[in-house]
Order: structure tokens, then sequence, then C-alpha cells
């Protein structure tokens, strides 16, 4: 079993994401703290989006096998400084959230996390937290 810890902006799906591997997303709240689970790692988007907190993500990354990267495919707008994959510790993954919106342009987003560098392979996931897309494959991939 592994852990693995999601960051990425606000309201792009980081918690929805979680709640759905868990099987149930209903009354997903917004996160205001850093939210330690049994096998996951939730982080409030403010935490990315100001470079003020990056130290206590990176720290936090140490405790997990996993660092997901959440990007909305509803959002034309990226909150990674370039390169970010690299400075975190452990392995990580890009993810591509709400594919089932109608707004959703999976391209654009794939071009918004590719400056990321991420580590290992670059593995993305295209994923629909309330349709249930790509959960099952994640889910395998993550060995949750
Ligand atoms: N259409 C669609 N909407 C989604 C999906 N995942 C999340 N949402 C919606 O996006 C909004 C934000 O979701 P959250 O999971 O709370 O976002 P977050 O990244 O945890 O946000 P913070 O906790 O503020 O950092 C909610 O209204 C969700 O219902 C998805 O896969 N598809
Ligand atoms: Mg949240």
């Amino acid at each position: 079993m592994s852990k693995i810890m999601v960051v990425g902006a606000v309201g792009a799906g980081k918690s929805t994401i979680l709640a759905a591997l868990r099987g149930n997303v209903k009354d997903v709240k917004k996160t205001q703290v850093i939210e330690f689970g049994a096998q996951t790692v939730d982080t409030p988007g403010e935490y990315i989006e100001n470079p003020r907190f990056y130290r206590a993500l990176l720290s936090t990354a140490l405790q997990v096998d996993y660092v997901l990267f959440v990007q909305d495919a509803t959002s034309d707008r990226s909150v990674f400084p370039p390169g970010i994959g690299q400075l975190f510790p452990g392995y990580s993954v890009g993810i591509i959230t709400k594919v089932d919106h109608p707004e959703a342009n999976v391209e654009r987003a794939k071009g918004l996390l590719h400056h990321l560098a991420l580590k290992g392979k670059g593995e993305v996931f295209e994923v629909s937290a309330l349709a249930g897309d790509g959960l099952e494959e994640l889910k395998q991939r993550l060995e949750l």
C-alpha cells in the first residue's frame, strides 16, 4: 500500500479525487489545512498558489510515495512553477481532472502540465472524480 499527496490550484478538484478514490464524493468541503488520511494527504490550493507555503508542501511530501499534480481541465491557468516536479521528493504524477465537464480541454491541460518536468516517466492520467473516468486505472497504478 502506498501513500499519495495531492497538490494543485484552489478548486482544481483535489479533495474530490481523494473522495472518489475512497468511493464517496458527497459533502466534499473546501480544504483549510493539510489533512492527513491513512493513505492520503490533502492540501489546500492556497499552499501551491503561495510560494510562502512551498516549504510546508515539500516537507510533507517526504512522507508520501506519490505526489499528484492536479490540473483542472476547465482552467486555462497553471499554478505550478516550471520544473517543480523535480523539486518535490517522491515520484510525481500528473492528473488532469474534470474531463467530464462540457468546458474541459484536455489537450490544453496536458500542455499546462508539461512545464512541470514530472519525475519518473512523466505519467499523466485523465480522470473525472464525478463521472468516474480513469479512477480504477489510477487506483491500480498508485497501488491504493
Ligand atoms: N465536473 C466536475 N466537477 C468537479 C470534478 N471534481 C471536482 N469538481 C468540482 O470542483 C469544485 C472544487 O472541488 P474540490 O475537490 O473541493 O477542489 P480542491 O482542489 O480540493 O480545492 P481546495 O480545497 O480549495 O484547494 C467542486 O465544486 C467539485 O464538485 C470533476 O471531476 N468533474
Ligand atoms: Mg480540497
